[in-house]
């Protein structure tokens, strides 16, 4: 590895996002998400499950403040109210006292002010500010003054707290609360909540690490490993990425943590090691395995970690890890995670269409790792993926009004199925308002509101555009400003134009991402040195003002079928165009999309609307099967068609029409 290389996103101040396409989605984030989502944190939404989440803080804080008052006196509660979730017995009277949600419902509030902070970063607001200065009091008011933070514990009892690292995710809050402080700290240089994070993970740094008597543990859902190298590139304190890399490291060693601390603990289920990535020693791992979401948090980390200390052993895990799922465990809309049973990855090549689980999170932790591996060696296979997960999964989890959400991502609906069939119960044919496990519309939020860190990286010599998005992006070459103003209309338009902007003569290299999707691309800079390597082309020279770069990446509807392997999709085609997969709906297509056959003889592409957004649509001509009556079987023949021209729309636009069967693979 060749650190001098590593690149870095760029600050939030220096990319402004101006894009049609992505800038409808920032302002409902902005708009209707970020304040929909505090009222959820406070259980002001009617016909939507309770989060509990600042009920929880404020429970622990007034058992501080008693704690604190009462000194000696004070008599600390009982452990009796413990589980994984825990709701109130009578829901119109809850304890005010009480915990409640899942033991996990602080990260809610900080995924939201992660995303708050960015919003803010792009889009001062002064009152919305105010609001997230009152929850950071209210959420520091209930650490403890040992630097613990993290309701379940503070209000069932601390006995238990780091008793089950396995399954309690203190790790897991504690890492979102810090990606939350960080975040807020960047962007209004208040650092109440990021003192409150370093206190914490000083809690953590005293009870973990290599040292004699320390606690050889690490976290049961990854996420702190990733925040801590946050905490430690605003800090500088070297005993945070040390902490990161403890967890790493240890993680998977003999004797295996998790198998010990459930023997200390009586009835405790059997330990499913790859479910946690536990298995091996992670640079022994070869296949992504296990819940999805932990899995991608924890290969982020890896990154994060080999690029800050040169560990070209992670990194070869990670190039594994990530050939594993893009080879052969990616589902066309960018989502993983083939299963339901413990939200994780299948085995290679099932990938099934109903029952997909394709939580929306794993599809943005997907995006955190791709990012991660772009900064250290910009190759367009990681940008392609990172790019396929946001135009589909990501925004599909978020209803084009912004009032409601996916969980799970499949590729086919059949509305009825999903209602009877307990083999789907975790699919739901529309977006819910919230959910009792809330992990995924937050996430949405943060990463919606800091989609510029995606875009671009930049290291000292070149800056990287990975994503074309509309808007601006300034950096600095030898102290002289560069910037350039990016004119895209992807993902409907694949001719992007890039005037640079630069008040002297400025020495630099930028690159571009050539697409994958992209066949017969060409671009230009008059002038200019080119060179094309690993999906980027290099345009390097002397830059003027008015200079200007343009790049056609042809936008052909692309029919694809699946490796055979993938069994559910043999004889099925799937559609993309540029960076969107598309599907059909009944709404457009009638019911029973399983008798649509594509004959793919003519297909065009149209402007079309669907609730009032503007988007394409994909015509594709195809036949419908006649039902053949009403016996079960019959001998087999050709069924009687008619000609049809099937509908398709983009993915991530499925289930704003009501309730209605959705497939993306079609009969072909
Ligand atoms: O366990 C915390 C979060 O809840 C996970 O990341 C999601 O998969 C959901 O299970
Ligand atoms: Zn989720």
């Amino acid at each position: 590895m060749n650190n001098r290389l590593f690149s870095a996103p760029l600050s939030f101040a220096d990319v402004q996002i101006t894009d049609g396409f992505w800038q409808r989605v920032m302002e409902l984030v902005r708009t209707e998400v970020i304040p929909y989502q505090w009222d959820a944190l406070n259980d002001r939404i009617p016909d939507a499950e309770p989060s509990w989440c600042m009920h929880n803080f404020r429970a622990a804080a007034r058992l501080n403040e008693k704690q604190r008052t009462l000194g000696d006196a004070f008599v600390p509660p009982t452990y009796t109210n413990r589980g994984f979730q825990i709701l109130p017995q009578d829901p119109a009277h809850p304890d005010p006292d009480a915990f409640y949600g899942f033991l996990f419902q602080d990260s809610d509030f900080s995924k939201w002010i992660e995303a708050v902070a960015y919003s803010l970063a792009n889009h001062p607001d002064a009152e919305l500010e105010a609001i997230a200065d009152g929850a950071i009091d209210e959420v520091c008011a209930a650490q403890l003054d040992n630097g613990y933070l993290d309701t379940y514990y503070i209000i069932n009892g601390m006995d238990a707290a780091l008793t089950n690292l396995r399954d309690n995710h203190e790790l897991y809050c504690f890492g979102h609360l810090t990606e939350g402080a960080v975040a807020y700290y960047q962007a209004t240089g208040k650092d109440k909540l990021l003192r409150a994070a370093c206190r914490f993970a000083d809690y953590f740094a005293e009870r973990f690490g290599p040292e004699e008597g320390k606690c050889k543990g690490y976290p049961g859902h990854e996420e702190a490993e990733l925040a801590l190298v946050k905490l430690y590139e605003v800090t500088g304190e070297e005993r945070y990425l040390r902490l990161s890399r403890f967890f790493i490291d240890q993680r998977g060693q003999e004797p295996k943590y998790f198998i010990e601390e459930e023997h200390r603990r009586p009835g405790a289920r059997a330990t499913d090691l790859a479910y946690h990535q536990c298995e091996a020693p992670v640079r022994e791992l070869k296949e992504a395995l296990g819940h999805s979401v932990r899995a991608v948090y924890l290969y982020s980390g890896m990154a994060d970690v080999s690029r800050l200390t040169g560990d070209d052993s992670l990194y070869e895990a990670c190039r594994r890890l990530w050939n594993s799922i893009a080879d052969e465990k990616l589902y066309i809309t960018g989502g993983i995670g083939g299963t339901h049973m413990g939200e994780a990855f299948s085995f290679p090549y099932d990938l099934p269409n109903d029952s997909a689980y394709s939580e929306t999170c794993a599809a943005i932790g997907l995006v955190f790792f791709a990012r991660r591996m772009l900064q250290i060696a910009p190759d367009s296979r990681y940008a392609d993926v990172m790019e396929q997960a946001l135009y589909n999964t990501v925004i599909a989890g978020m209803a084009l009004d912004g009032k409601s959400f996916f969980y799970v991502n499949p590729l086919s609906v059949v509305p009825e199925a999903c209602q009877r069939d307990k083999r789907l119960e975790h699919v739901k044919p529309v977006r819910q308002k919230w959910f009792g496990c809330a992990c995924c519309p937050p996430n949405i939020a943060r990463m919606i509101t800091s989609l510029s860190q995606y875009a671009y990286t930049q290291n000292q010599e070149t800056l990287f555009t990975h994503l074309y998005i509309g808007g601006s992006a300034s950096k600095l070459f030898d102290g002289k400003k560069l910037t350039l103003n990016v004119d895209s209309r992807l993902p409907w338009d694949g001719h992007v134009t890039v005037a640079v902007r630069a008040d002297e003569p400025v020495q630099a290299a930028l690159a571009f991402r050539i697409p994958g999707w992209a066949e017969n691309a060409s671009f230009r800079a008059e002038g200019k040195q080119q060179t094309v390597k690993d999906g980027y082309v290099y345009f390097s020279g002397e830059w003027h003002d008015g200079d200007e770069i343009t790049l056609d990446f042809p936008m052909e509807v692309q029919m694809w079928q699946a490796n055979e392997k993938v069994r559910e999709n043999i004889g099925r085609v799937a559609f993309t165009r540029g960076p969107i997969t598309f599907c059909a709906e009944e709404v457009d297509n009638g019911a029973d999309l399983h008798l649509l056959r594509v004959d793919g003889k003519q297909i065009s592409v149209e402007e079309s609307h669907v609730f009032g957004h503007e988007t394409v649509a994909l015509k594709v001509s195809g036949v419908r099967e006649k039902p053949a009556g009403k016996a079960l079987y019959r001998k087999a023949g050709a069924a009687e068609t008619e000609p049809v021209t099937i509908t398709l729309i983009p993915y991530y636009a499925w289930a704003n029409r009501g309730l209605n069967e959705m497939s993306v693979w079609l009969r072909g």
